[in-house]
């Protein structure tokens, strides 16, 4: 076993996000990074910012061709414990979509809350941020406000109309204070772990290096993914499929007995 520290947990709760120690090793990048290549040559028409549900094999119900490689990385132990020490020992994983940002024209993220965009309730999910290349303020890294997920607020966003952007909804000004933002600089191999109400985004990449990062949402299974509350929506300037998302019990038990592991899986 090997989980957050005391120090960990204790920054993830009081802040949001924290970067734990645990990286994956090297060789481990290097054949992910090699399969993300492979995915954006599979997937020509879908921005590289863009790969949602990458860690489903072959093509999706929302476009997109993935890989069980990342399914494989979802699944990885070590990754699991931290996030237990997270959200607790009932693990559902719900979600993966991979941020690549290529050089000089990788689109911004705008500040948001993911609770914006969920159909989970009560809303949780802790967010594992991977990279695979390296992430720098320079390439457009994800940026974090430090306890803006205290109170588990969600603050109101408007919708941008704005073809430069990943997602379309933005925290409105005056919410939160962009001072006060951190940037999450990490090498490949190296993870951030992020609160579903914590505010965060990111800049475009003008510079020219990639930004790759893989995104793994886990629920906690004392939480109901509830696929009549937003069925597919393109609130987040693509299509996404909730009604036929696959869920996957990692860990313990559906403490709500209502989420479905059928749908989904072919
Ligand atoms: O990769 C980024 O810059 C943004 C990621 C993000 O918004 C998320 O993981 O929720």
């Amino acid at each position: 076993m090997t989980g957050l520290s005391a120090v960990e947990k204790s920054k993830y709760e009081s802040d949001g996000y924290v970067v734990p120690s645990y990286r994956l090793p090297s060789a481990r990048v290097d054949a992910l990074r090699e399969v993300l290549d492979n995915l954006i040559r599979d997937n020509p028409t879908i921005r590289p910012e863009r790969l949602v549900s990458a860690h489903i094999e072959g093509k999706n119900s929302e476009g997109v061709r993935g890989s069980k490689a990342f399914l494989d990385l979802a699944r990885d132990e070590a990754i699991l414990d931290m996030v237990a020490d997270a959200i607790g020992g009932d693990i559902i994983l719900w979600g993966c979509q991979i941020f690549c940002k290529p050089g000089g024209d990788g689109m911004e993220v705008p500040w948001h809350q993911d609770g914006q965009y969920w159909p989970i309730r009560p809303l949780g999910t802790c967010t594992a941020w991977i990279a695979l290349d390296p992430s720098t303020v320079e390439n457009g890294c994800l940026r974090v406000i430090p306890g803006s997920h205290r109170g588990k607020v969600l603050h109101p966003h408007l919708t941008e109309d704005r073809k430069d952007l990943v997602l379309t909804q933005r925290a409105v000004d005056g919410t939160f204070d962009e001072k006060t933002a951190v940037d999450i600089e990490l090498e490949p191999g190296q993870m951030s772990l992020h609160d579903v109400y914590m505010i965060h985004g990111s800049a475009p990449n003008r510079s020219p290096r990639r930004r790759a990062g893989v995104a793994i949402r886990y629920m906690p299974a004392t939480s109901h993914f509830d696929r009549n509350l937003i069925a597919t929506t393109d609130k987040s300037g693509y299509t996404v499929d909730f009604a036929r998302r696959p869920l996957w019990l990692l860990r313990g038990k559906d403490r709500t007995g209502r989420n479905d592991f059928t749908i989904g899986h072919s």
